[in-house]
């Protein structure tokens, strides 16, 4: 109940922050884009990750102006930027309240971002829940010229006929079969074969969770374009992240 009082007021007090995340190509290292990771500045519990309040946030729909305060706040960071990607994380309510194309266009407009710089992660789990109303949110905002991403592939299911339908141009795996590429050969036949469906379908592989060169070199053999996790930086404020080189501002 505190922390549901707390998040009312959260976004009027201004306490929420993005941290960033890079994504990099898996042979040259480069950024290809910084993906935005919500964070509150809680005034008596300190830094919190969304684990800690986006439940209540979705339970309460307050979820609604924080999601478009984040797609505000990514999309003019971005700006800023020389020419890397921005990718957000939009929930399930987001996509069915049917307002979110709108938003994205509006945005685009107003800032002059080139629409392919900005990737929307949406969740195996929304693709689920498969209606018309989602169908035509994720057309209008393909038609924008907007990357879609299928974010934490593999932990849901999500039928194939929903990805090729919809042409997603990302499928992030998730990191739980990243995680277990050390131990498990069977995650790496996994893994290898998320790769053939994704080039099947025309579509860019991004490795989630990516802690250890041994994962690394595994999935670049596997033919994952991209990757991104620990290994190379964790979510960080971007200025720390253009201290260490990952972006220019
Ligand atoms: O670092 P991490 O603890 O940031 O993120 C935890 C989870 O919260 C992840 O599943 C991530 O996708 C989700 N998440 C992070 N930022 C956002 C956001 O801005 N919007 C939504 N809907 N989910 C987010
Ligand atoms: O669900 P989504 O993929 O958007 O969530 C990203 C989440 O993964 C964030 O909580 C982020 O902090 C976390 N994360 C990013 N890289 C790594 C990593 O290398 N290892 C682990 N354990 N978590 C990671
Ligand atoms: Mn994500
Ligand atoms: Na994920």
């Amino acid at each position: 109940r505190r922390l549901r009082d707390g998040l009312r007021q959260a976004l009027e007090r201004d306490e929420f922050d993005l941290f960033y995340q890079p994504i990099v190509d898996a042979r040259t290292g480069q950024v290809c884009h910084l993906e935005a990771l919500l964070r509150w500045h809680h005034p008596e519990r300190g830094l919190l990750a969304p684990g800690a309040f986006l439940d209540v946030a979705e339970e309460t729909g307050l979820i609604d102006p924080i999601g478009s305060w984040v797609l505000q706040r990514a999309v003019h960071d971005a700006c800023g930027w020389d020419g890397i990607g921005v990718s957000v994380n939009v929930c399930a309510t987001q996509v069915s309240s049917g307002t979110l194309p709108q938003e994205v266009e509006s945005l685009l407009a107003e800032t002059g971002l080139a629409p392919s710089r900005l990737m929307l992660e949406i969740t195996e789990t929304v693709m689920m829940e498969r209606s018309d109303s989602i169908d035509a949110v994720i057309s209008r905002l393909s038609a924008l010229g907007v990357s879609l991403a299928i974010d934490d592939f593999g932990t849901g299911y999500s039928s194939l006929s929903s990805l090729h339908h919809h042409r997603f141009q990302t499928l992030k795996i998730d990191r739980s079969f990243v995680g277990r590429l050390d131990t498990d050969p069977k995650a790496q036949a996994i893994i290898g074969s998320l790769v053939g469906l994704a080039r099947t379908l025309d579509m860019t592989v991004v490795a989630e969770g990516v802690e250890t060169e041994d994962q690394k070199a595994m999935l670049v053999n596997s033919g994952c374009q991209m990757l991104q996790g620990y290994l190379f930086s964790r979510p960080k404020p971007v200025l720390d992240l253009a201290s260490e080189g990952f972006v220019r501002l």
